[in-house]
């Protein structure tokens, strides 16, 4: 598919995705929801990347969904963008790879929910966050009501849904939606440097362990702790497994082949 709206872009092993519409602060489209959809398709089946941030181009990170595209939709064709939004929102959540959300600026409605669907969100000290849509006459509709909550706990999460609040960096550290707040000019440094962390480990227990805290938090503690206790045991059927222990014992560099 050509890319219009959104920027793919790897770098060893990571992968940096960037949408760009900066002209109307990255609002999100239907053109571009799907772009991004098939990005993640295509990151996805790339063996060669492990970890991906997602950032947005010019001054704000995604401040929501296309106003102008939503104005005049009716019952069906709304529900239709709101599953279409879900369903490439849930991809990236599900995406076999950590996503870390550098957020630059605006993550406004559909923006501060694309950020709580990657596992970790670091924020320029210009960002800004909150879901206005009770203010335009609607709810939530790629997961707030579900993904905030669940982060920064209900009480707070329904404060700021009920109000329409925009809130910024370092209130959305304090009440825990962001991990990390850094200069704007050290945001991508920053992101990367973590990125790379995490692509240096082993991969396929990355690769577990966010499965299990995804499917963990969403289920009772003893299901989960049965599927933590499954994949621990499939870690031993890996060479990555032998690699890191064996390169510990005998004092050595580890090398991981994704294996
Ligand atoms: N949609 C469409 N266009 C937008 C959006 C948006 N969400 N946000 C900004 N733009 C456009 C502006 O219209 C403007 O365009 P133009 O230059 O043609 O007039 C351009 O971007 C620049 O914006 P501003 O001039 O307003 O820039 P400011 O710096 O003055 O203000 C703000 C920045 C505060 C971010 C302001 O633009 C704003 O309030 N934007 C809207 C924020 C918002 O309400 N977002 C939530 C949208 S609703 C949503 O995301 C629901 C998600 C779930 C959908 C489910 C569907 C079923």
């Amino acid at each position: 598919m050509e890319l219009k709206n959104v920027i793919l872009e790897k770098e060893g092993k990571i992968a940096v995705v960037k949408i760009n519409r900066p002209k109307q602060l990255n609002a999100l489209n239907s053109e571009t929801l799907t772009e991004l959809e098939a990005v993640v398709d295509e990151l996805a089946l790339d063996d060669n990347i492990f970890a991906v941030i997602l950032t947005g181009e010019g001054k704000a990170f995604v401040a929501g969904a296309d106003i102008t595209e939503m104005k005049d939709l009716r019952t069906i064709e709304g529900r239709k963008f709101g599953i279409l939004g879900n369903r490439v929102f849930r991809k990236l959540e599900l995406l076999e790879k950590p996503v870390i959300a550098a957020v630059n600026g605006f993550a406004l409605g559909g923006g501060c929910e694309l950020s709580m669907a990657c596992d970790i969100r670091i924020a320029s000290a210009k960002a800004k966050f909150g879901q206005p849509e009770v203010g335009l006459g609607i709810t939530p509709g790629f997961g707030g009501t579900q993904r905030l909550p669940r982060l920064v706990g209900m009480g707070m999460a329904k404060q700021l849904i009920y109000t329409s609040e925009i809130i910024k960096a370092e209130e959305a550290f304090r009440i825990g939606l962001v991990n990390k707040v850094v200069e704007p000019e050290k945001l991508m440094d920053e992101a990367k440097a973590l990125a790379n962390n995490i692509a240096e480990q082993a991969p396929i227990a990355v690769k577990l362990c966010k499965a299990a805290i995804n499917k963990g938090m969403q289920c009772d503690v003893d299901t989960a702790l049965a599927y933590e206790s499954e994949v621990f045991g499939e870690c031993f059927s890996t060479e990555d497994q032998k690699e890191g222990m064996t390169a510990f014992v005998e004092k050595r560099e580890k090398c991981f082949k994704n294996r």
